[in-house]
């Protein structure tokens, strides 16, 4: 398969640590000029951009935090002036103020450029028609990917998120030969299919270009049953540019960083102490080329681990493992750590249930109590009680033996979890909120 961007993606890893070090010594001197904040922390840490001078100094300079960002907000990041900003984007964060984060061009094309190399690793080229059902708006996903599609000469239809059977109608009648959203929309879409009474052979769909939120392979397997197509993984996130930050390429065998723009790292989230290859720890970013809203060691609080094989299809990137969920996602449950990612996997594999889940967590007596709210599937819903306790039996052992916790299983009628058009949201903590 072609590759976008052979002298970067495929250049060796020498060469690579050198373009990086080069960068990243360029990068450290433009915030220590242009953002008080970093010229303030490096001062207290007592060094200067003349002791960054190659990729492996990278452990001398600060951590950045969410919480950094929030103190600086809006724009108290910024590197450049407000006359070389052309583009400003928010995160939708749940607490405290969002996060803005401003690019200039050479930002934008850099961005474009990222996003392209991932779409065609996903296989589609110039004569592709892409639906991007990503939200358009302060989001990252709906405007990064549809440059992206435009910048590799493919067709984009710009259709955000909202009214799902006029995007159905949409995507048969234009011919969409693949579609950018959530994976959780990505079931939503089929399911609403699946109620129309189409069939996938009405449409010539034939990729899906899948992120913004953590998902299993269980349940790339069901989207790609459903929806006939091969579903590749895309990861980023908007302090660091947006989508395209890692990818898939067709082996499937974890997502190539775009590394000669976004320095990876994996360090212990308690400690702060850099991890070797294949460890699971918080992945840590520093943009080498930013210009708008540069950071240094940004902490994304995504859990995962990094590859330094070789990849069979010839890119030479580090690959990042798929994230398994966020250090804040992460809840203690009776003392246990419970992702969600982990009940999504025992659902996913039963036929019985629908691909969508809850977990509602409480503290009763003072014991936490953990809740799994499931759909039963048509078809195998009966008003046999026995049949019904014997399958939550089934379902609860099941969970029991991953989570290592007992957690009470709730039918819910048909229809009743809510169908996220976006990211999907699968846990209320109700300790959280006594
Ligand atoms: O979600 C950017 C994006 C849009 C990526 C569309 C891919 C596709 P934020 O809203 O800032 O940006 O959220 C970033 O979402 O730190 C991860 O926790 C999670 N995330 C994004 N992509 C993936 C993925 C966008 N492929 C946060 N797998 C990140 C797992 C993902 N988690």
């Amino acid at each position: 398969m072609m590759i976008w961007n052979q002298n970067k993606e495929c250049m060796s890893r020498e060469e690579m640590r050198e373009l990086q070090g080069k960068r990243l010594h360029k990068l450290v001197s433009l915030v220590y000029h242009n953002t008080p904040f970093y010229r303030n922390k490096m001062q207290e840490m007592n060094i200067t951009p003349d002791d960054i001078r190659t990729i492996d100094d990278i452990v001398k300079l600060p951590f950045t935090t969410k919480q950094d960002l929030r103190d600086n907000y809006p724009t108290g990041m910024f590197a450049s002036n407000m006359s070389e900003i052309v583009r400003l984007h928010a995160s939708s964060g749940t607490t405290g103020s969002p996060t803005v984060v401003g690019y200039t061009r050479k930002d934008l094309a850099i961005w474009s450029e990222s996003v392209t190399r991932c779409l065609n690793a996903f296989g589609i080229g110039r004569n592709d028609i892409v639906s991007v059902a990503y939200g358009y708006g302060l989001f990252t996903g709906g405007l990064g990917l549809h440059y992206g599609v435009e910048n590799l000469g493919a067709t984009v239809i710009p259709t955000s998120t909202g009214s799902t059977e006029k995007h159905i109608k949409l995507l048969r009648d234009l011919g969409a030969t693949a579609i950018a959203c959530t994976p959780s929309y990505a079931l939503y879409l089929a399911e609403t299919i699946e109620k129309m009474g189409l069939s996938m052979d009405d449409f010539k769909l034939k990729a899906g270009v899948f992120g913004g939120e953590p998902w299993t392979e269980e349940m790339r397997v069901e989207i790609e049953r459903r929806l006939g197509i091969k579903g590749y993984n895309i990861y980023g996130l908007s302090e660091i540019m947006g989508p395209g930050v890692s990818y898939e390429c067709e082996c499937q065998c974890g997502s190539h960083i775009v590394d000669d723009h976004f320095y990876p790292e994996i360090i212990d989230p308690q400690t702060c102490e850099p991890l070797g290859y294949g460890k699971q720890g918080e992945l840590v970013f520093t943009t080498l080329t930013k210009e708008g809203m540069p950071l240094l060691r940004y902490r994304t609080r995504d859990l995962t681990s990094l590859i330094d094989e070789k990849c069979a299809c010839g890119r030479t990137a580090v690959r990042m493992t798929p994230v398994v969920g966020r250090s804040d996602d992460m809840l203690i449950i009776r003392g246990i750590n419970v992702f969600p990612s982990q009940v999504e996997s025992v659902i996913l594999e039963m036929k019985e249930f629908e691909p969508l889940y809850m977990l509602v967590v409480d503290r009763v007596n003072n014991l936490d109590t953990l809740e799994v709210q499931v759909e039963v599937r048509e078809g195998y819903y009966s008003d046999d009680i026995n049949a019904m306790l014997a399958l939550k039996k089934r379902l609860a052992n099941r969970m029991k033996s991953v989570l290592s916790i007992n957690a009470e299983i709730r039918f819910m009628e048909p229809g009743q979890l809510v169908r996220a058009q976006g990211k999907s949201q699968h846990v209320i903590d109700k300790r959280i909120i006594k």
